[in-house]
């Protein structure tokens, strides 16, 4: 009978215990929300890939906190679309199929990030890329693409501006890889450099990766005071350093395609001198990005490169949409329509890149445009490389439909 009394006694000391506790954690986990990442991780540009990986995934380590609050598992899932659009759209079908991916930060490459949203936009799958420059990313209007660094069509006249003003050019010859992304910034380039009185010599895309040759004869003939190169540094820190052991001595400058350690690495001290204008906030610039930078070098043992902060401040965004979405939901898990229109409406966000608001076609409001020079062909030093030039600039105006 006493036995009887104790087990009873501790039975109901056992429910008092566990209603003070709370119910156990997987009772209050209303599923899983994933974030997915899309960029090169493999091949000739997965230095820059990379870095939006990494961006997204410190970002989501540190701020899930609010989202995981309202009962929700966060995570980040990586997709290697290798540059290419093929793969890039193959991967978006496999994402699309998973239906607790509710975003995606990417892409790198703007030919590729094209088709994807493609695909995205079937679904309201809300895409925010750090990095993709070419202006139809935005243009199309879609509600589900946006972006956090500037546009081509601005930065062509950057770069054209700083030919003129800084680098006195009075020549200039462009080379362009014959992709969306290079080709589009090559001919923003040579469109604004005309208008700046700079006489173009030559316009050529090519796809060669190893053998410069037959691009280089015809344009060191011609000896321009510039050569402006449209592309990705996998090719251009090759071109760079075979037009500089064939004794070309113009002035080089690219867009922010050449924005990675690996340009020192492949063009070794040929890159030195070089200038290039960016999208990607160098991260030293950012007072908010002290930390950032910190907790990368601690967390990924490395600097980090060009886009991961850009990448950061895209996750960051998203997980702010996720919990506002979940929030008008009722607690609920919200759809990707939902959450692609809480990220739209997104306004005065603050970044580790500066105040961030989309305007109604996705595009930031205002980007911030930098112009920088090589300061050491070792790779380790490219965060290092000065900034000579910053802009804040407003997004050119919806097209007209
Ligand atoms: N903006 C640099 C990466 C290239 C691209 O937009 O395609």
């Amino acid at each position: 009978m006493a036995n009887g009394r104790l087990i009873q006694s501790l039975i109901v000391l056992a429910a008092g215990v566990a209603l003070l506790m709370g119910p156990p954690a997987e009772a209050q986990q209303k599923g899983t929300i994933k974030i997915a990442t899309q960029s090169p991780l493999s091949g000739g540009q997965a230095v820059l890939g990379e870095a939006i990986k990494l961006g997204t995934q410190l970002a989501v380590e540190q701020l899930k906190g609010p989202v995981e609050k309202l009962g929700f598992r966060v995570e980040v899932v990586p997709f290697d679309d290798q540059a290419k659009p093929d793969v890039g759209v193959a991967n978006a079908r496999n994402l699309m199929a998973d239906k607790d991916i509710l975003a995606v930060v990417g892409h790198l490459n703007s030919g590729v990030a094209i088709p994807s949203s493609e695909v995205y936009k079937e679904d309201n799958l809300v895409m925010v890329s750090p990095a993709n420059t070419n202006p139809v990313i935005t243009d199309r209007n879609l509600p589900n693409v946006n972006r956090v660094c500037g546009r081509d069509d601005v930065q062509g006249q950057v770069g054209a501006e700083f030919a003129k003003t800084a680098l006195k050019a009075k020549t200039a010859y462009v080379i362009h890889d014959k992709t969306t992304y290079g080709q589009g910034v090559a001919e923003f380039f040579k469109t604004a450099a005309e208008v700046h009185k700079i006489q173009i010599l030559g316009f050529e895309g090519t796809e060669e990766k190893a053998n410069f040759d037959p691009i280089i004869t015809p344009m060191k003939a011609k000896n321009p005071d510039l050569i402006y190169f449209g592309g990705i540094y996998d090719q251009g820190a090759v071109f760079l350093k075979q037009m500089r052991e064939k004794g070309v001595k113009g002035k080089f400058l690219g867009p922010d395609g050449m924005d990675s350690s690996d340009m020192a690495k492949i063009a070794g001290k040929a890159a030195v001198g070089i200038h290039y204008t960016t999208t990607a906030g160098p991260a030293t610039v950012f007072p908010e990005a002290k930390k950032f930078i910190a907790d990368h070098k601690a967390k990924f043992k490395k600097d980090p490169e060009p886009y991961a902060t850009e990448a950061y401040d895209s996750a960051a965004i998203i997980l702010k949409a996720v919990e506002k979405a979940i929030n008008a939901n009722k607690g609920d898990k919200p759809t990707r329509e939902q959450v692609a229109k809480a990220v739209r409406a997104t306004k005065g966000h603050k970044g580790l890149t500066g105040t961030i608001t989309f305007d109604e076609k996705g595009d930031r409001a205002k980007a911030g445009y930098f112009v920088l020079v090589v300061g050491s062909d070792d790779p380790g030093k490219w965060a290092e490389n000065k900034l000579v030039k910053t802009l804040e600039i407003t997004a050119p105006a919806a097209l007209k439909k």
